[in-house]
């Protein structure tokens, strides 16, 4: 009889604990919202000028294009990946500071941190075509095929139409429940955005259309601790090689630049 009841009381008790159990992994192990953990390995290291302050890099025909900031200091160059030579410069005037780039067809676009004004430039010769404006700070810039993709430190992403720079559309980015601030240098690959999240050494993987975050990829320590020789300031700047799927990253005046392969974190 004792055997019985407690049987009786048990066996409830058992379904529901284990009706908990299946919520609990349906929401928290198999949950879609669940950004994917990245590390990473270094594939391949090259040369990168200490004295670039990266706002912005992208590949593009076998090369690298990269816009430096700080006023005085801010250019836009196209260098070789292979040894880190710059091949060709154009100097912003001072009163500039440089911030994200993007090619787009054979036009080159920056963004200038707190001026509220873009410049277009001859990807080929470097020849200054127009400027643009917009009303936010600049920070990152990327595009897909219809827009070019635009940061600006907070957790927004703007959509611009590439021919006129009207703002189209823009998404807020979000981890499960919160904003994620900082977003800086982007890149878009294979239908997602990469941010670079000012000051940390992660990079977020965002889903254009919503904004929703679904992975995160943590390179701490990427740069050996006898890198840091010189002063460095924060890791930025994400470029890939679609034709060969190689990505590289750098930071601001990091002496080197990497090629990294993505690993899930365990
Ligand atoms: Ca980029």
């Amino acid at each position: 009889m004792f055997v019985k009841r407690s049987l009786k009381l048990f066996i409830p008790g058992f379904i529901l604990l284990l009706a908990v159990a299946i919520v609990c992994f349906l929401l928290f192990v198999v949950n879609p919202d669940t950004p994917v953990r990245w590390t990473y390995k270094v594939v391949n290291t090259f040369a990168h000028d200490p004295k670039a302050f990266t706002q912005g890099l992208v590949f593009e025909d076998g090369f690298l294009y990269e816009g430096t900031g700080l006023n005085g200091r801010s250019e836009l160059r196209k260098v070789e990946l292979e040894t880190g030579n710059i091949l060709k410069t154009y100097k912003l005037p001072d009163e500039f500071f440089g911030e994200g780039i993007t090619v787009f067809g054979d036009r080159i676009i920056q963004l200038t941190y707190q001026s509220n004004v873009g410049f277009v430039y001859n990807k080929e010769t470097f020849e200054l075509l127009s400027e643009f404006s917009y009303p936010t700070e600049g920070w990152g810039l990327t595009h897909d095929d219809k827009y070019l993709i635009m940061s600006d430190g907070t957790p927004m992403l703007y959509f611009l139409d590439p021919e006129t720079f009207k703002q189209k559309h823009k998404v807020m980015v979000i981890d499960q429940n919160s904003q994620v601030w900082g977003l800086n240098e982007l890149e878009y690959i294979d239908g997602e955005i990469y941010a670079n999240v000012w000051p940390t050494e992660r990079i977020v993987k965002i889903e254009p259309e919503t904004g929703r975050v679904i992975g995160w990829i943590d390179v701490e320590g990427i740069l050996a601790p006898q890198d840091h020789s010189e002063p460095v300031d924060v890791f930025n700047g994400i470029a890939y090689d679609a034709a060969n799927r190689r990505l590289f990253v750098t930071g601001k005046f990091y002496p080197k630049l990497f090629e990294i392969k993505l690993i899930p974190a365990k």
